[in-house]
């Protein structure tokens, strides 16, 4: 199957999957589950849980068994995305091609949503039943999942980012930040997926986190790249807010062409980690093209 296929399938399927889990509008309190509900049911590249299911696949994974971490690492990124629209942080009107959450509802409702989906993140990752690996690896994904999440992943990521507007990084400081900030959940998608199986040995594990860390890197040039080079229509949120936010981007260090050349260089460098792995690991050697291919 190609990746377009692959990606229409187990988007679809993590749809379904995240519409089960997500509580019903039916249920009180009402106006937060509607709030929940139209921030994660909206579209979205669903990048992190593909990463969960490509990973799963090459290393033998049954579909079922990986829902509930590709179900996870999405609600822990639409937590982060309502969170970061918010005026305390970014202060973004549009988000998916849609107002974002505390303009459709308020920013006490946005902050709520952000946090019953990161707990139900931990709750569908510890609940699901069809998990099928051992005791032992499903707890350190659920510890995977919040080391990545956390001040010394994603949050933390964040907090850099905050403490970084009107100041200048240099590119140490620049990486550091998206190693963690973009870097963290991408990586985690494939520690998951590949911990999801009990066969997995550490030298395997080793060559896929190299393998994550150089897409997530490559991811986060790609999405600045496109923030100059594309249009908000086709991103779906604000072009241009970089410049706008005055923040230090990897075309702003290296320019463009630099940057993209970096890309390259991360994609390869990807590729090459997978050296070992068969053709169950194609889809993820095509998912490292898509990342710095994507027009949106
Ligand atoms: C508020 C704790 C807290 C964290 C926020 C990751 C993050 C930290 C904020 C997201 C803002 C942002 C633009 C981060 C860079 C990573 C990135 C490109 C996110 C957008 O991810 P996509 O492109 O979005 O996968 P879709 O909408 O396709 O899911």
């Amino acid at each position: 199957m190609s990746l377009k296929k692959l990606m229409t399938t187990y988007r679809q399927r993590v749809d379904t999957a995240l519409e089960t889990w997500l509580p019903a509008t039916s249920i009180q309190p009402t106006r937060l589950h509607e709030a929940m509900r139209y921030t994660v049911l909206n579209g979205g590249k669903r990048v992190r849980p593909l990463l969960v299911y490509l990973t799963g696949n090459a290393v033998g994974v049954e579909l079922s068994a990986l829902d509930a971490p590709a179900c996870a690492v999405e609600l822990i990124h639409a937590y982060s995305l309502v969170h970061d629209d918010l005026p305390a942080m970014d202060d973004d009107d549009l988000r998916r091609g849609q107002v974002t959450c505390h303009i459709a509802f308020n920013e006490a409702t946005a902050i709520l949503v952000g946090d019953a989906l990161q707990t139900l993140a931990f709750y569908v990752l510890s609940h699901d039943s069809n998990i099928q690996t051992s005791h032992k690896h499903h707890v350190t994904m659920i510890e995977t999942l919040a080391l990545a999440s956390g001040s010394r992943g994603m949050a933390g990521g964040q907090a850099i980012d905050m403490d970084s507007v009107g100041q200048s990084l240099n590119m140490t400081e620049l990486e550091n930040m998206h190693i963690h900030k973009t870097g963290a959940l991408i990586r985690a998608s494939v520690k998951l997926g590949a911990l999801a199986s009990d066969n997995i040995d550490d030298n395997m594990l080793k060559k896929l986190d190299h393998y994550a860390k150089c897409i997530g890197l490559a991811f986060q040039i790609q999405d600045d790249i496109l923030d100059i080079e594309s249009s908000t229509e086709t991103l779906g949120k604000a072009q241009g807010s970089d410049i706008a936010h005055d923040k230090v981007t990897y075309p702003s260090l290296l320019g463009l062409r630099g940057a993209k050349q970096m890309a390259k260089e991360l994609i390869e460098d990807a590729e090459t980690s997978l050296v070992d792995f068969d053709e169950k690991a194609d889809p993820l050697r095509w998912m490292a093209n898509y990342i710095v291919t994507r027009h949106y």
